[in-house]
C-alpha cells in the first residue's frame, strides 16, 4: 500500500517524533524486525536540540550523563568537549548518530502527524499527516517529546508587536544579532537564565521581565574535572548501570541524613560543597528531607538566596531575584553562568511583574500598570504546554470514539506513564506518570525504548498483537502517583510540572516522582509477572 505521494504506507510501527526518543526507536524496532517509520515536523533529527538555538542554549545533566548508552562504540567515538556541551554540538551528536546508524532513510522530515484514529475492528491506527496522506500501522508510538509543545503567549496584545518578535522555543536557524537593540525578555526560567547574559552582551538595552524568581546555581562549566570523568572512566558500563539504578538517572547515593540533624556550620559546609560542585545531582544529594519538609527546605533556600545577594550589588534588585514564594526545586533549578551578575550591568533592568504586571503588549514594546517600554525585540522565553501539550495536539481517538483530549480532561490518565485506557497499542515515551521530567531523561528514554521494544516483541513471540491497560490498572497508578507527589513539597509550586503556566490546564503533578530506580524495579515487576495489569489479546 502506498499513500498519496507513492510511499509506503502500511507499517508495523509508526513513530511520531525524531529526537534521542524517536532516534533510539527507530533503531530497535529495526534491530527487532518489525518495519517502522519516523514522522517529524522538523527537517532534520534532534528533537529538543532541533528548536532550541537560543544563545546560551545548554544542557544542565552533564554531557557524559546525558547521552546515549546504547551504542558502546559510540562511548568511544564521540568526545564531549565541556561538562556541559552547547545546543550546536549535542546537534551535531544527535546528526552523527542518524548518519552513523542511517537513520534518515526511515524518517519522514516534514511531516506533521495532526491526527490518529484507532480502527477496533482490523486492530490498527491510522495516522494523518498535514499533507493529507495516511499511514497505518498495528503499533503506534508518540515520541514527541516533554518540553516540544511551546506555549502560546498568554500575554494581552502579543500580536500587536511590530518589532522582531522571539520564542527562546524555535529560536531562527541563522541567530540573532541584538546589537544597538533595545530587547525586552518575558520569563526567568531555565531558557532565560541561559539566554538573558549572552542577549546582554549584545544588546543597547535589556529589560528583563519576571513573574517568579527562579534557583539557580553556578555550572562552573569548562572542560570536564579528570576526577569526575573517572567516575565514569573507571568502568563505563557498571556506571551506565548505576545511573539506571539511580534515583535521577545520574550516579548518586540517596542521602541518609535530615538537614535539621546537623549544626547549621556542617549543613552551611555541605551547601558550599554542592555549589561548588556545580551540578544539580549535588541538590538533591545533600539531604534526605529537602523535598519533603519546609524547614529543611528553607535552610537551603536561604542559603542560596545569601549567594544571589552576594553576587548583585543593588540590594533592591538582589531581594526581588530571591525566589520566596516556593521551595527549592518544587521548580525545575537552573544552572547559570554570569545570570545573576548580568544584573550589575548598567544597561540590564529587572521589572517585578508580581508589583506591575504586564498590562498589554503594544505595536511598539510592553505596557505594565504603571510603565510604558520602548523595544526593537521581544524575546519569549515562557517555556511549553509541558509533557501533555504534544500529545493532545494531535487529534488521537482510541476505542469506542474516545479522544484523548476527553480521557484527559482532568489530567492525564496512564498506566506507567506509557499507555492509556481506550488506546489500544498507543505508547508514549516518557509520558505523565514516568519519571522522565525529573530525572536524565537519556536514561529514561533509554529506558521506556527498550520496555516497548522487548514488549513488542514478547507479544510476537506469544501470539497477541494487541495490549491495552486495565482500568484498575490505570486508575491505582494514578492514584500512586498523586499520593506519592503530596508526600512532598513539590505540588505547592505554581510549576510545569503541575500544569500551573498554562491557563485552563488541569493541575496535578504530571511526573512520577519516587525516582528512577524505583519506577525501573515497578516496569520489571510487571513484566516479570506476565504483563500485570495490562490486557492482552
Ligand atoms: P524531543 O527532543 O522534544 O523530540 C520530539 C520531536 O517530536 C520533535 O522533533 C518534534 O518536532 C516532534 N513532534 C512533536 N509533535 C509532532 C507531531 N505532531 N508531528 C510530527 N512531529 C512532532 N533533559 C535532560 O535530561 N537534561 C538536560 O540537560 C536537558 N536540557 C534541556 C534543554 C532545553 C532547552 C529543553 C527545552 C529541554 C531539555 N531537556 C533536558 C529535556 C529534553 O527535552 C530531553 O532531554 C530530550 O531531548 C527529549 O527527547 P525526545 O526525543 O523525547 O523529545
Ligand atoms: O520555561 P519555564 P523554560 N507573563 O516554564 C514566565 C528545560 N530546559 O523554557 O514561573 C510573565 O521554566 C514564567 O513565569 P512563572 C527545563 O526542564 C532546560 O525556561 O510561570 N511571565 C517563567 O519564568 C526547564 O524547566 C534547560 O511565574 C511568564 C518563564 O516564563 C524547561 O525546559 C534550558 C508568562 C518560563 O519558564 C522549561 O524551561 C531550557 C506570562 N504570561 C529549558 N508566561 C537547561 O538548562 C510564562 N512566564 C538544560
Amino acid at each position: 500500500m502506498t499513500n498519496n505521494n507513492n510511499e509506503p504506507s502500511e507499517f508495523d510501527v509508526v513513530i511520531v517524533g525524531a529526537g534521542f526518543a524517536g532516534m533510539y526507536q527507530l533503531k530497535r524496532m529495526r534491530d527487532a524486525g518489525f518495519s517502522a517509520i519516523v514522522l517529524e515536523v522538523a527537517d532534520d533529527v534532534g528533537g529538543t536540540w532541533y528548536w532550541n538555538r537560543y544563545p546560551g542554549a545548554r544542557c544542565d545533566i552533564l554531557t557524559v550523563d546525558y547521552s546515549y548508552s546504547w551504542d558502546p562504540e559510540l562511548e568511544k567515538e564521540w568526545v564531549w568537549s565541556e561538562r556541559y556541551a552547547t545546543q550546536p554540538e549535542i546537534l551535531r551528536y544527535a546528526q552523527f548518530v542518524a548518519d552513523k546508524h542511517d537513520l534518515r532513510r526511515d524518517i519522514r522530515f516534514n511531516t506533521r502527524v495532526n491526527a490518529a484514529r484507532w480502527n477496533d475492528e482490523q486492530g490498527r491506527w491510522v495516522i494523518t499527516t498535514n499533507d493529507g496522506s495516511q499511514l497505518n500501522a498495528r503499533y503506534y508510538v508518540m515520541a514527541t517529546g516533554c518540553l516540544s509543545m511551546p506555549k502560546v503567549p498568554d500575554v494581552a496584545g502579543s500580536e500587536r508587536f511590530t518589532g522582531e518578535v522571539y520564542f527562546t522555543s524555535t529560536w531562527p536557524h541563522k541567530g540573532v544579532d541584538f546589537s544597538g537593540k533595545r530587547v525586552g525578555v518575558i520569563g526567568t526560567g531555565s531558557s532565560a537564565v541561559q539566554s538573558i547574559p549572552l542577549i546582554a552582551e549584545q544588546c543597547e538595552q535589556l529589560t528583563v521581565f519576571q513573574r517568579t524568581p527562579n534557583f539557580a546555581i553556578p555550572a562552573r562549566n569548562g572542560a570536564i574535572s579528570e576526577e569526575r570523568l573517572a567516575e565514569y572512566k573507571k568502568d563505563p558500563e557498571a556506571y551506565r548501570e548505576e545511573a539506571r539504578w539511580s534515583e535521577i538517572g545520574v550516579p548518586r547515593e540517596r542521602p541518609q541524613l535530615s538537614a535539621l540533624q546537623v549544626s547549621e556550620e556542617e549543613r552551611n559546609e555541605h551547601y558550599e560543597s554542592m555549589w561548588e560542585e556545580g551540578e544539580l545531582r549535588a541538590v538533591g544529594a545533600v539531604y534526605n528531607d529537602i523535598l519533603t519538609n519546609a524547614d529543611a527546605n528553607d535552610t537551603m533556600r536561604r542559603f542560596i538566596n545569601d549567594k544571589i545577594r552576594a553576587k548583585v550589588d543593588d540590594p533592591a534588585t538582589a531581594e526581588l531575584l530571591c525566589p520566596d514564594n516556593h521551595y527549592v526545586a518544587s521548580k525545575r533549578p537552573c544552572l547559570d553562568t554570569n545570570y545573576f551578575e548580568t544584573y550589575n550591568l548598567p544597561h540590564v533592568k529587572l521589572l517585578d511583574l508580581r508589583d506591575d504586571p504586564i498590562a498589554t503588549i503594544t505595536e511598539t514594546g510592553i505596557d505594565t500598570g504603571k510603565a510604558s517600554f520602548e523595544f526593537d525585540a521581544i524575546v519569549f522565553a515562557t517555556g511549553f504546554d509541558a509533557m501533555t501539550g504534544a500529545l493532545v495536539g494531535v487529534d488521537i481517538t482510541g476505542r469506542d470514539g474516545l479522544t484523548l483530549r476527553d480521557a484527559w480532561d482532568h489530567g492525564p490518565q496512564t498506566y506507567l506513564g506509557l499507555m492509556s485506557v481506550g488506546f489500544p497499542n498507543l505508547f508514549m515515551i516518557t509520558g505523565p506518570g514516568s519519571p522522565s521530567v525529573l530525572s536524565n531523561m537519556m536514561v529514561s528514554i533509554e529506558q521506556h525504548v527498550d520496555l516497548i521494544t522487548d514488549t513488542l516483541v514478547s507479544l510476537r513471540k506469544k501470539g497477541f498483537d494487541r495490549i491495552e491497560p486495565t482500568e484498575l490498572a490505570q486508575s491505582r497508578w494514578v492514584q500512586h502517583n498523586n499520593e506519592f507527589a503530596d508526600l512532598t513539597l513539590m505540588p505547592s509550586a505554581n510549576s510545569w510540572y503541575m500544569g500551573a503556566n498554562v491557563p485552563g490546564k488541569p493541575q496535578v503533578f504530571l511526573p512520577y516522582i519516587g525516582g528512577v530506580d524505583r519506577y525501573r524495579m515497578a516496569c520489571d515487576e510487571v513484566v516479570a509477572r506476565n504483563y500485570l495489569g495490562f490486557a492482552l489479546s
